[in-house]
């Protein structure tokens, strides 16, 4: 076969294109297991987030989100209803621009127990010319309850609803459109990190590239050190921290360790170095607001400590890191823990709505919640060979002062993955890890926190160029005040020495 005649094959498309259907003919149109709902031409800037829609983490506020919907396109809205089970019942929505459709398919991810369509991130796919879907994972409102006596829906939860969902939407588009999408993405933050890598890991074939974001890889270990963190900080009062001292711990923690990444900025790039002790913040008499109690230091050690199984010295799981002390209200607040955590022993693993979280043991509990989930809502298997296979690119971030879920966790994966896909050469190939210092849980904090990683994946995917580093920067007021590489792991942004150490040009990966 000669050259020429080899890309006039390449050429042929792959499957045959049909006719476009108008945008209400899709209301006839079938699934299997399915039904369509609702087919509409949405006229530009008229479509309005139903009532009670809140955005999921990392979205814009609710305000911008307003803001944004007056600038959609014309776009076809279709919503189904998926049955893949008796007990089923999966909402999906798809979106498709009307004009200056971009050829691609951007899947949007959830957050928490989901039970809501995430409207903010198909906004933003939409807007960037993307047909979109998102799915409220199969259960109307947030909370664990849903899967109390539902084991079907707790599946559809953990990866089947994200699978059908993609599945039919790329039916829908093709019918639209009479072409199926060129390129396909997910693009998702903490349960949408989760949903994205179980997508990498379990259907390797459904995406080309996929943005994973402060991924809840672990739920059930996720949820092991929430309940770690309120036997420490919550179950004794003695041992509770008022939130104002938490500048006070920040504090110390970043002059302990802000200087050791080379350049003091408020920020510990590198908290893997930093060894603080909150112990030095121990009261010499009494209790005042400029110290803590030996309970109170000793709860604060147990939040960056690793949880251990007492029997077996297994991790359970890593800890939070230094100079994430302001977010700590999310986990050691009180009274209750972190909700999710919460939810998860008692609907998902004991059955058991009375479930009290003071009588969880840490070694029997969590081995117990260990075999419950079984890979089911878990996301933690390394091998992603298949994804790779296929040209697929997956690009990873979290940030470090994350109080949600233990940004080395995701380290941990990452490293796991290197192994398993021939060391960290080759897994660049195919899956980088972004550890973006002083970044909340998905946005947020006193590092640059405000970056476009569809972007980067899209460059990896359609022009082969990898990302070696993303610009982030850090706004004040709406005002750019920072801006700084975010480096593939384990390189960092390291200060060159002169210039302004807020001008990312200033700053080599290394
Ligand atoms: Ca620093």
């Amino acid at each position: 076969m000669t050259a020429t005649s080899l890309s006039v094959v390449l050429f042929l498309p792959l499957v045959a294109n049909a006719a476009p259907s108008s945008c209400e003919a899709l209301a006839k149109f079938a699934l299997p297991d399915a039904s369509i709902t609702l087919a509409q031409s949405v006229p530009a800037g008229e479509f309005a987030a139903p009532e009670g829609f809140r955005p999921g983490p990392g979205d814009p506020s609710a305000k911008a989100l307003t803001a944004a919907l007056k600038e959609l396109p014309p776009f076809c809205r279709v919503a189904a209803t998926l049955k893949p089970t008796p007990d089923s019942d999966i909402k999906v929505e798809i979106w498709m621009p009307e004009t200056n459709w971009n050829r691609k398919y951007e899947a949007v991810g959830n957050g928490g127990w989901a039970g809501s369509i995430s409207y903010s991130a198909m906004t933003a796919a939409l807007l960037s010319g993307y047909a979109t879907s998102s799915t409220d994972t199969g259960h109307p409102n947030g909370g664990g309850s849903f899967a109390l006596g539902h084991p079907e829906k707790l599946i559809d939860f953990a990866w089947r609803s994200e699978h059908e969902m993609t599945v039919k939407a790329k039916a829908v588009i093709k019918a639209f459109y009479g072409d199926v999408p060129k390129l396909s993405y997910w693009v998702g933050c903490s349960s949408g990190g989760k949903q994205a890598l179980k997508e990498a890991q379990t259907f390797p074939d459904d995406f080309d590239g996929i943005a994973a974001g402060a991924p809840v890889l672990n739920w059930t270990h996720r949820s092991i050190e929430a309940l770690w963190v309120a036997q420490a900080a919550l179950k004794d009062p003695a041992s509770y921290i008022p939130p104002e001292k938490y500048p006070l711990i920040h504090q110390a923690a970043i002059a302990a360790c802000d200087e050791k990444d080379g350049l003091k900025d408020g920020i510990i790039s590198d908290p893997s170095g930093c060894r603080f002790d909150p112990g030095a913040l121990e009261c010499k008499e009494g209790d005042s607001p400029q110290c803590l109690t030996h309970p109170q230091a000793e709860a604060a050690r147990k939040i960056y400590a690793p949880a251990l199984n007492t029997r077996t010295g297994e991790q359970l799981s890593p800890g939070f890191e230094p100079g994430s002390e302001l977010g700590w209200r999310a986990i050691a607040g009180g009274p209750e823990p972190f909700s999710a955590a919460g939810d998860y022993f008692k609907y998902v693993v004991f059955h058991d709505p009375n479930w009290n979280w003071r009588t969880f043991n840490l070694d029997t509990d969590s081995a117990l919640a260990d075999r419950v989930d079984d890979n089911t809502i878990n996301a933690t298997n390394p091998n992603l060979t298949r994804f790779a296979s296929h040209q697929g690119k997956l690009i990873m971030y979290h940030g470090w002062t994350d109080t949600n879920i233990t940004p080395r966790a995701t380290v941990n994966y990452f490293e796991k993955v290197q192994e398993q896909m021939g060391g960290p050469a080759k897994t660049a190939q195919s899956v980088r890890l972004f550890m973006v210092p002083g970044m909340n849980h998905c946005g947020g904090g006193d590092g640059p926190n405000v970056f476009n990683m569809t972007n980067a994946l899209e460059h990896w995917v359609e022009d082969g160029k990898a990302p070696d580093q993303v610009l982030a920067s850090h706004l004040t007021g709406g005002k750019v005040d920072r801006t700084r590489p975010l480096c593939p792991y384990p390189q960092m942004a390291q200060y060159k020495g002169t210039g302004d150490p807020n001008d990312a040009a200033n700053f080599v990966c290394k």
